[in-house]
């Protein structure tokens, strides 16, 4: 028998001095992750046409790969710089960004940023002349979106992508509620850029709503932007609120906005670079594909709506932000989005009110986090692990595309793949232990099904990879050393001549 261990409740602990974060805009944050020896410089020339998401897969292979900005970018008409692996597989410049200690482990960020994205604080206006966003500002014939050095990534990719990286707003024009998303968007012209928003997305129900009224939808998209509002825009919050409430909230300040010049609609006033546009019902270019984040070519091409660029604001030099879609660890879905999502996915089980819950991880390995969910409980009750799988399955923050679902006990780590693996080849007995849910919530991007039609249908295992319970009692004991014994050999380990720190250990012998 062993003691058990609570994850969660030691490391909220994380999460309760919270002060707003120690940045105010992407060049704030740059700076501190620059500290922190989180960034390299890259000065030599760069093509963003295939070059530049080569230099950033091959870098972020390696997890604790900095992130990159690009200096010097060949055939460069506006003076920009590019930056790729902003927050990558780093839980180190997550951190940095929503204001937690980087030195936190995986499991405690999660529990902390629950905290964190509770809290809701809701935008602030600053006058158009002191924004730095509108240092400069080109209109009319002076438009020419083409002269930014947008990336195309992927041998197969249909075009260059000024969007990737990005925050796009639109407003409900029933509720007035401003929507952030993050929606990729290719150059088609000077004047004239692509949106691909999938169905069910806010800012694919905004824009329909305009277009039943027979008006046009406003939008504006930033494309250099600092990573909490990236971050925040790729999450799925209610379609009734603001992801700049949450985005103030996390980052315990407001988000500072200023009016546009040609939209109803503001634009984040700290932003590198903006544009300002309507998409018009009917207008539509060919658009795609993507390498996305499964790594594979995503959605065919196909005609998508086009946004008519009306104001373009900038920064001098202005940043860039690139989002690299690629496999673990070189895609930008990583280690931020496991946090967040494995963060929604407690709150959602919580709000359920399942007991025993301990703590749930998806690892970003797992196609950014969508393909799997590791969940740990202590088992109260018979069936109690199969009620948290299939809860865990279909709750609303897992539910999408998630295939795998493994339950373990509370003396399992879900962050820590090894005990995962040693979990489900020790406590799991497949003819037993596996069950299977069909028909579920998936996406056109999993390629795993043909026809390519089926795959919006998507299915799930269930396995259970705990300590079957009927049998609990008698389970056999796990080695473990005895708490007092590894403390005298944790106080003597450089005496005994070993240069690192003893390994933390959690769990023990029960005496
Ligand atoms: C780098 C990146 C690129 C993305 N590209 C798209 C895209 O092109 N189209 C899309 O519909 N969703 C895309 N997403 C996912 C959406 O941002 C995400 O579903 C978000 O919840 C959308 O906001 P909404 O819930 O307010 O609609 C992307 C996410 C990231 C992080
Ligand atoms: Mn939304």
């Amino acid at each position: 028998m062993e003691d058990a261990v609570f994850v969660g409740s030691a490391a909220v602990a994380g999460a309760e001095s919270i002060k707003p974060v120690g940045w105010s805009d992407l060049r704030g944050w740059l700076s501190l992750i620059e500290a922190a020896g989180q960034l390299k410089r890259i000065d030599a020339p760069v093509d963003p046409d295939e070059e530049l998401a080569a230099i950033t897969f091959m870098a972020a292979r390696n997890v604790a790969a900095p992130a990159l900005l690009f200096n010097n970018l060949l055939g460069d008409r506006s003076g920009s710089r590019v930056l790729a692996n902003m927050l990558g597989a780093s839980k180190e410049r997550y951190a940095i960004a929503v204001g937690l200690d980087p030195k936190l482990s995986v499991s405690e960020m999660i529990f902390a940023s629950r905290e964190l994205m509770k809290r809701r604080l809701q935008p602030i206006f600053m006058a158009k002349r002191d924004a730095p966003v509108n240092e400069v500002l080109l209109q009319g014939a002076d438009i020419d979106v083409g002269a930014f050095p947008s990336p195309k990534f992927w041998p197969g990719d249909g075009g260059r992508y000024i969007g990737t990286g990005d925050i796009t707003f639109t407003r409900s024009p029933d509720t007035g509620r401003i929507n952030v998303g993050v929606y990729r968007q290719m150059l088609h012209s000077p004047t004239r850029i692509g949106l691909y928003c999938s169905p069910g997305k806010h800012g694919r129900l905004d824009r329909e709503a305009w277009w039943s009224r027979g008006e046009p939808c406003e939008v504006v998209a930033a494309y250099g932007i600092d990573p909490v509002l990236f971050m925040v825009g790729a999450q799925v919050f209610s379609a009734a609120e603001s992801e700049l409430d949450v985005a103030g909230g996390i980052m315990g300040r407001p988000v500072e906005l200023t009016e546009a010049e040609h939209v109803s609609l503001p634009i984040p006033a700290r932003a590198e670079l903006v544009i300002e546009g309507l998409l018009h019902a009917g207008d539509t270019e060919m658009e795609g594909p993507l390498g996305e984040f499964t790594g594979y070519y995503g959605n065919v091409r196909g005609p998508q709506p086009v946004i008519e660029v009306k104001a373009v604001h900038s920064r001098k030099s202005p940043i860039i932000t690139a989002a690299l879609m690629a496999t673990y660890p070189s895609c930008e879905i990583g280690a931020y989005y496991a946090i967040m999502r494995s963060a929604r996915i407690l709150d959602d089980l919580q709000r359920i009110g399942v007991s025993g819950v301990v703590s749930a991880y998806s690892h970003p390995a797992a196609a950014s986090g969508w393909g799997m969910v590791i969940v740990s409980l202590k088992q109260q009750y018979a069936g109690h692990a199969a009620q948290v799988l299939a809860l865990t399955a279909q709750c609303p923050a897992a539910a999408y595309y998630t295939k795998w679902i493994i339950a373990v006990d509370e003396d399992v780590d879900p962050t820590d793949f090894d005990q995962v693996m040693w979990a489900l080849s020790t406590r799991c007995n497949p003819s037993d232990d596996l069950d299977i849910l069909r028909n579920t919530w998936s996406t056109g991007l999993d390629p795993s099904q043909f026809p390519p039609e089926a795959r919006p249908y998507g299915s799930k295992v269930l396995i259970n990879a705990c300590k079957p319970h009927r049998y609990i009692k008698e389970f056999p004991p796990s080695t473990l050393l005895r708490r007092r014994t590894y403390e005298r050999v944790a106080k003597r380990w450089s005496e005994l001549g070993f240069d690192d720190a003893p390994p933390q250990l959690n769990v023990f012998h029960k005496e």
